[in-house]
């Protein structure tokens, strides 16, 4: 019923979109009366039935090098009955998994053909403009080197322009086995080529060594990703089908690798009926299995968990609605994916051995906790009423200017206060950081992370996140960046520039 609706309210939207002469780009279109204000554009198209969710395809190194060239450009895109033009590496809308070991390097060439216009008339695409602009690569959250032709995302590749990448992964050190992705990070552009399709996973390899009941495991990567199309419909995928069938044996185990790879949109989900077991978040392992039903994953954001097939039958994995910008009504709920069951044995004593597995060998995350703080920062988050401008400590980003001065070897408490009504999150490339507040309340992680949402501000006072960040490995000393990664806030300017000094 709901789809019938939103397909009503779509042609609806594309009328009125002929009728002002143009692209109905959000915020464009004149006031259409109350039913465009109190129902949100998001939509899935008709997949009556649903397909077997597709791994993406992958590349691993070889011999300690992984060797690849991406081509960014347009192409076309199909999601269900929608078809689109996105901005593609190597024509997929969902580009290989690079796959590496510690101790490996990527070797990976950028062609930047982002060159045709795509604002053309008669266009029929995701709203955006990726078209004719720079881009670049950046590993997130990888623990490497921020400078030259490593993970330096000062460097801007031209349109026609190649650049090659070469990022050592230390063989030892801070950076462990996970599940990381790259994405291009030109600043002002990042949200449209995101939106258009240009990001994809990245894992080392040897979780299992952390876990040794993953070993064998059938892996299941997840990886999400939103699109807004020109006609305000707005599209969440997973490995670029919407709403794909997940096929288990009851009493299977299977290892989840949970992705949003996405631009800017946060979701909170579950799957009905069927707890998950999370074993790392952000590519940094658990002490030990941790049982939860309700997730919530903001843009960058992972999750790596053990999957056990529940008794017989489908068990959806959706959205749940919840309020994010306080100006404008929450989400509805979306179907993401279904968990199809079959057969007939039991799961019951697979949760008791999962739960008493143990991370092996020493976490990073105790010297987190254990590290004096040399120095605290606070950050503020704020923006200008016309949301054209997103701004920390009350100026947006100049990548010349250096923002925030930090001693190799010093592990610091950083605040952020938000005092939006929506939404933000904390990143910062090139290390991981302990939670230890939210909202005022104190907060019990037992693993490390490289985003986080940062609450919204309320009428009474700002959101508040605590973080601790050790900015303790070598390999992570040059300049680089921590933003929002709401991508479109990014590019409006919330982000600053740090320098570790040796
Ligand atoms: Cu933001």
């Amino acid at each position: 019923m709901r789809q019938s609706s939103t397909l009503d309210r779509r042609s609806f939207i594309k009328a009125a979109s002929r009728f002002v002469g143009g692209t109905a780009a959000a915020g464009s279109l004149p006031s259409l009366g109350p039913s465009t204000t109190t129902a949100r554009a998001r939509s899935q198209p008709n997949a009556p039935t649903p397909e077997p969710l597709i791994q993406p395809p992958e590349t691993r190194s070889a011999n300690g090098m992984l060797d690849l060239t991406m081509t960014a450009a347009p192409g076309p895109v199909q999601l269900a009955d929608r078809a689109f033009t996105g901005l593609l590496y190597n024509g997929a809308y969902v580009p290989p998994t690079l796959r590496a070991r510690l101790g490996d390097t990527l070797r990976i060439t950028l062609r930047n053909n982002l060159t045709s216009g795509l604002d053309r008339p008669g266009y029929v695409g995701p709203v955006c403009t990726g078209a004719g602009t720079p881009s670049n690569l950046h590993f997130h959250g990888m623990s490497v080197s921020p400078q030259g032709n490593s993970d330096n995302v000062f460097v801007h590749v031209q349109p026609d322009d190649t650049f090659q990448y070469q990022v050592r992964i230390p063989a030892s050190g801070r950076q462990g086995p996970g599940m990381f992705w790259y994405h291009p990070h030109a600043h002002g552009f990042v949200n449209d080529q995101i939106l258009g399709g240009l990001s994809g996973a990245l894992i080392v390899d040897g979780i299992e060594q952390l876990f040794p009941l993953l070993r064998g495991l059938p892996e299941r990567l997840f990886l999400i990703k939103h699109v807004k199309l020109d006609d305000e419909s707005e599209l969440v995928s997973i490995n670029g089908q919407i709403n794909p069938a997940v096929a288990m044996r009851s009493g299977e185990i299977q290892f989840w690798r949970i992705a949003h790879i996405g631009a800017s949109e946060f979701f909170k989900f579950r799957v009905e009926g069927m707890p998950l077991y999370v074993v790392a978040t952000d590519g940094h392992a658990l002490s030990q299995p941790h049982k939860t039903t309700e997730f919530f994953i903001g843009p960058g954001e992972r999750i790596d968990a053990i999957a056990v097939g529940p008794p017989a039958g489908e068990y959806p994995m959706r959205t749940i609605a919840f309020q994010n910008e306080a100006w404008r009504p929450p989400e509805p709920v979306l179907q993401l994916a279904v968990i199809s069951s079959s057969g007939s044995s039991s799961s019951a004593k697979l949760e008791d051995e999962i739960l008493r597995q143990r991370v092996t060998g020493p976490q990073w995350i105790e010297e987190v906790r254990a590290a004096p703080i040399a120095r605290r920062r606070t950050l503020v988050y704020s923006r200008t009423a016309d949301r054209k401008l997103f701004m920390i400590d009350d100026r947006v980003v100049d990548e010349a200017r250096t923002d925030q001065t930090v001693k190799l070897g010093e592990t610091e408490e950083w605040t952020v206060v938000n005092t939006d009504q929506q939404y933000h999150s904390f990143h910062i490339h090139q290390t991981a950081f302990l939670v230890t507040e939210v909202g005022g309340v104190s907060w019990s992680d037992d693993s490390l992370r490289d985003t986080f949402s940062v609450p919204p501000a309320t009428d009474q006072r700002p959101g508040v996140l605590k973080v601790v960040i050790p900015f303790t490995d070598p390999v992570i000393v040059g300049r680089f960046v921590y933003h929002c990664h709401a991508v479109d806030h990014e590019d409006k300017g919330m982000m600053g520039v740090i320098e570790v000094v040796a």
